[in-house]
């Protein structure tokens, strides 16, 4: 432990069970065409994949919207507001988070809510300490399940959620508006929202973001069956399966798949689930908007738009929203 550390950070475990995994593959397996809940990407070793993703040349999302935070976040900080509380979804590892810390006027509380917990403990630990009096409140948890957020000792003048990542994306547009109606339900009017959105542009830079050149994004993909494996007694031959992503240009979305190279048979504990050749797996959408698209998706789930920042080759977008009174949306 650090010296200065404030106190143990403890950890609200929310973690999903292992039967949950079981279910939910199995029956995306069954389904047809067959498909997956990305949310399973992110064991340990996916977690650790996606931040090499993250470091990537051909994948400009996080580079990008993290220059559009660090030449923004004076006036970001000031949306926030002072003695703010930040919920952040699918911290990882918090490392954007402390660009606002750096700059949020004496927050009273910071609660990272991930489903990987030993990247969760890592970077709450990390953070602990450096912030002092910041409280952190770290939830492991799936958090597209309901969930209730921990009271800080302070009181908050104000809830500030954020999303950065673009992980928006991975939701269908009705998915996307019922889960920021849900986000809605822990704040009150004047709360805020801190999102960071990927705008749609020429296929080629997306085809490179999501097929990289080092094979970082296939072994991202291919990791899910690596996971089912260990943890599901599953007998994928990986590399029986070839990592694809291509780019929907009328959808809006990548979408990821795996790609059976034969005619096949796994087994998936005791279920046996067959293969044609060329077959695939969805794995992922990565969903991208127009900023008025995402800012209507938005506005229909209760929240007003009040700023968008963009970097100039208007490749990713942070917007800010605050929560409608209710009358106004109900
Ligand atoms: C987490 N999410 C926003 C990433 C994305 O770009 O959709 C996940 C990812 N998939 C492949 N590369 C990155």
């Amino acid at each position: 432990m650090k010296a200065g550390f404030y106190g143990e950070v403890v950890l609200n475990n929310l973690e999903p069970s292992a039967e949950n995994f079981e279910a939910e593959f199995i029956a995306g397996l069954k389904k047809d065409p067959k498909i997956l809940p990305c949310k399973f990407f992110y064991d340990e070793n996916g977690s650790r994949l996606f931040d090499q993703i993250c470091e990537l040349d051909e994948y400009y999302l996080t580079r990008t919207e993290t220059k559009i935070l660090r030449d923004n976040i004076g006036e970001i900080a000031s949306w926030c507001g002072r003695e703010c509380i930040l919920v952040e979804l699918g911290s990882g590892q918090s490392s954007k988070t402390r660009l606002l810390l750096d700059q949020l006027e004496s927050p009273v509380a910071y609660v990272p809510i991930d489903i990987s917990r030993p990247h969760l403990i890592r970077a709450a630990e990390a953070l602990n300490g450096d912030y002092y009096p910041l409280e952190i409140l770290p939830i492991c948890a799936d958090y597209n399940c309901p969930l209730s957020l921990p009271a800080p000792e302070r009181n908050p003048k104000r809830k500030v959620v954020f999303f950065p990542g673009s992980t928006i994306g991975n939701f269908e547009p009705l998915e996307a508006v019922e889960f920021l109606k849900r986000i809605g339900t822990w704040c009150v009017a004047g709360d805020g929202l801190l999102i960071g959105v990927d705008l749609q542009k020429h296929r080629q830079i997306l085809d490179g973001a999501y097929n990289d050149s080092r094979g970082v994004t296939a072994a991202f993909n291919l990791n899910l069956l690596r996971r089912a494996n260990r943890e599901l007694g599953a007998n994928f031959v990986l590399d029986q399966f070839r990592h694809r992503a291509f780019y929907d240009e009328g959808k809006g979305r990548i979408e990821m798949r795996l790609i059976s190279e034969s005619e096949q048979n796994v087994f998936v504990g005791k279920e046996k689930i067959g293969f044609r050749k060329g077959e695939f797996i969805t794995t992922e959408y990565s969903y991208k908007y127009t900023i008025e698209g995402f800012s209507d998706l938005a506005r229909a789930a209760g929240w007003q738009s009040e700023r968008v920042w963009s970097d100039e080759n208007r490749l990713f977008s942070v917007h800010y929203f605050s929560r409608k009174p209710e009358e106004l949306y109900g």
